[in-house]
């Protein structure tokens, strides 16, 4: 008998069910026992849960918009970090799209998570956009492209560039990677950042890096890549500079490289 494994996934949301199914054939003789591992199945599944799913994570998976939203407020005028605030949601939208892929919720859900995860972060915006500075630090055209329709990641993304002074250029969603060049022939942008959350849209960022070395754009341009699907493999297969699946991680990564080349 072995407690769970902590994977990661949201199999602990069910494991009372789960323990009770897999022991309820046994013989009386091991009732005692029974009980005694269901106990300790409850405690290492409420500490797991504790550590790996936030409250505002569980009302997200569970498609709570009261709770959530409830959460969100309480939690913003207490001054809590806004970004950990995101970092939560996020987490709940990555156990909707898990329990999608089992098959247990349907493009229903899918909708109804976002829009709850939308109202969410237009309650978090305002604090998350308190410390704008003043001067311009660099400009970066944002984009999902053609096959994509997935923003809140890009939507985040940009408003934690203002925040820290880009000038943002989003293109929104869908988008074709022609127009992606004349943005950054129109207004020279330092960065280019690819939201990807479908393996369809991979081929898309590729023909637009491509594009960016035939139009001589390449070498004075930084391509990000980010969104939930996206990996180092996918990086160097559309030929990008960084990946991440961490909007805040994009930003600084984008500070870096305008601070050094202001130090060089
Ligand atoms: C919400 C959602 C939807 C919503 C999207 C609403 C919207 N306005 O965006 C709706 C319902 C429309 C939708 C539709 C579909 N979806 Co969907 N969806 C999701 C879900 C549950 C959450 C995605 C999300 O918004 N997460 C929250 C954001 C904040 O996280 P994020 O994007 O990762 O962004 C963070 C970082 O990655 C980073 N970041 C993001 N972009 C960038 C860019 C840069 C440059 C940087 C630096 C950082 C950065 O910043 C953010 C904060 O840190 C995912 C599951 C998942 N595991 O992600 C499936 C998922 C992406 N969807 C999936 C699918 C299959 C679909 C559909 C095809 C379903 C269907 N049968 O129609 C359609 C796709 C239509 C299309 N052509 O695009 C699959 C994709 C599988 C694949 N490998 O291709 C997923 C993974 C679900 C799954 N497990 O199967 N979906």
């Amino acid at each position: 008998m072995h407690a769970p494994e902590h994977d990661g996934s949201d199999k602990h949301f069910y494991p009372f069910s789960v323990g009770v199914k897999k022991h309820c054939d046994r013989s009386q003789n091991h009732t005692l026992f029974f009980f005694s591992h269901v106990a300790k199945h409850l405690i290492a599944n409420s500490e797991a849960q504790k550590s790996m799913f936030s409250s505002l994570a569980e009302g997200i998976a569970e498609i709570d918009k009261e709770k959530v939203l409830d959460e969100v407020k309480r939690r913003v005028s207490r001054k809590e970090d806004p970004i950990r605030i995101v970092e939560e949601c996020r987490e709940g939208m990555r156990v909707v799209g898990d329990r999608y892929q089992k098959g247990e919720y349907f493009l229903a859900e899918l909708l109804l998570s976002a829009e709850i995860f939308r109202q969410a972060m237009e309650i978090v915006e305002p604090y998350l956009a308190k410390i704008r500075p003043p001067k311009p630090r660099g400009k970066v055209v944002l984009a999902t492209l053609k096959g994509d329709i997935h923003d809140l990641g890009k939507n985040l993304l940009a408003i934690l560039l203002k925040t820290r002074g880009f000038e943002v250029y989003d293109l929104g969603v869908d988008v074709d990677p022609v127009r992606v060049v004349e943005k950054v022939k129109e207004v020279k942008p330092e960065f280019v950042g690819f939201s990807a959350l479908i393996s369809a849209a991979f081929d898309s960022m590729k023909t637009a890096v491509e594009m960016f070395e035939k139009e001589g754009l390449r070498k004075k341009l930084k391509v990000m890549v980010g969104g939930g699907i996206t990996t180092p493999l996918v990086k160097d297969y559309i030929g990008a500079d960084f990946q991440t699946l961490d909007a805040l991680e994009g930003v600084t990564y984008c500070l870096s490289i305008v601070e050094g080349k202001k130090e060089g």
